[in-house]
């Protein structure tokens, strides 16, 4: 067997995929775990290396999902994996407000659903598993420090950050109690071209460039003076790589220390496509919160230390990332119209 087996949970996801490179890269053999669709393939993953036998890319996909404890331990019990990543979730702030209950279910029930398999092969086998926790700097919510570091409080302001905050122990807890080498990546946001286009930078990057081709004629928001700490995903997904590497299982703070506001994402984008954002953004109401938390901005200097890693890929830099995809994108899809076709 290879002695480099990953398993990810959220393979579909946007880190599942950074993640997925850069494992393969790294001469893994890989176990991915899909949500079962309704349309074949699943669109979401229907373009993963691997996924049709390409030669040489040693990818398997197992149909489950955090919910299903026994389908878990079933696919662990195949994989026999070395290396675990729960990437999986209900990752939407906003949708958490709307489903509390599927979100606590999945993220904070599920994670548990999947270290209880976990403790229960590692002492069935005696194989050891090294488990990496999609943990969120939404945990520190109502922070009264900014930049914030492994040792700041948490104070979850939603009902997301409510359940990453119990996976978090969890974690932190079959660690303790049971032995298990388990890490919390503490991540601060990260966005890519592969980003879900609700999330406020793709939905902005998107509609930046379907505005410049004539294919949209506003863009909805809500909270313009909201900063983030946003860095690259691909940057991200490679912390979490490092964390399973190191001789003691620890807890870390993955971010760049600098943020903007959702009005700088804006200049930036459009400025690119030499569009002024005020001539079409819209404000809407639904896309306002609850609450919001306080500043996050995160204090990385744990893991640049331990880890050695640092981001290589500037705030201006991302935003051209994905403005040039989704301009190449949009450029499909007035192809697409012009021909006739609905997009
Ligand atoms: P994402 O694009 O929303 O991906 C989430 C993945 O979870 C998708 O593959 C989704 O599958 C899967 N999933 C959802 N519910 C599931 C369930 N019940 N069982 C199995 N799979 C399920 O999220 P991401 O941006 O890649 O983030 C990865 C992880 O990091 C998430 O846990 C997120 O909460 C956390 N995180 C993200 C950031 C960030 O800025 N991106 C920052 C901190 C923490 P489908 O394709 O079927 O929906
Ligand atoms: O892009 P967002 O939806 O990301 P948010 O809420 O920060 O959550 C992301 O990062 C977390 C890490 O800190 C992850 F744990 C989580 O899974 C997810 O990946 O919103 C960013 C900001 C918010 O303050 C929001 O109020 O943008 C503001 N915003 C303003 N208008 C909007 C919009 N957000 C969205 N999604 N859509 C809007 O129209």
């Amino acid at each position: 067997m290879n002695d480099k087996t990953a398993l990810i949970t959220g393979i579909s996801g946007q880190d599942g995929f950074y993640l997925s490179e850069l494992l393969l890269s790294e001469g893994y053999r890989l176990h991915g775990i899909r949500r079962r669709s309704g349309s074949f393939p699943s669109s979401r993953v229907e373009h993963r290396p691997g996924n049709h036998g390409t030669p040489g890319v040693d990818v398997h996909l197992h149909v489950g999902d955090l919910l299903d404890p026994i389908g878990l331990r079933r696919i662990i019990s195949e994989a026999q994996p070395t290396e675990v990543y729960n990437l999986a979730a209900q990752s939407h702030v906003h949708a958490s407000f709307e489903d509390p209950i599927y979100t606590a279910q999945v993220v904070a029930m599920g994670t548990l659903n999947l270290l209880e398999a976990l403790r229960d092969y590692r002492d069935g086998t005696g194989r050891e598993v090294r488990f990496y926790q999609a943990s969120s700097s939404e945990m520190f919510g109502k922070a009264r420090e900014a930049p914030q570091n492994e040792r700041t409080p948490l104070r979850p302001r939603n009902p997301y950050a409510c359940a990453k905050v119990h996976a978090f122990w969890q974690t932190v807890t079959y660690r303790e109690a049971y032995n298990l080498f388990t890490c919390n990546g503490i991540l601060y946001n990260h966005e890519s071209p592969r980003r879900g286009e609700n999330y406020v930078t793709r939905k902005i990057t998107r509609a930046a460039a379907r505005i410049k081709l004539g294919l949209q004629e506003h863009l909805y928001l809500g909270n313009l003076d909201a900063r983030r700490d946003w860095g690259f995903a691909g940057d991200y997904v490679r912390a979490m790589w490092l964390m399973l590497r190191q001789d003691e299982p620890e807890d870390y703070v993955v971010a760049t220390g600098q943020t903007h506001s959702v009005r700088e994402l804006l200049d930036e984008a459009f400025g690119l496509l030499d569009l002024d954002w005020h001539d079409y953004v819209r404000s809407d109401p639904r896309y306002i919160r609850p609450t919001e938390p306080t500043l996050l901005c995160g204090d990385a200097s744990k893991a640049r230390t331990q880890l050695g890693w640092r981001p290589t890929v500037t705030f201006a830099e991302l935003v051209r990332m994905m403005v040039e995809a989704d301009l190449q994108a949009a450029e499909r899809d007035r192809t697409l119209t012009e021909a006739g076709y609905t997009v």
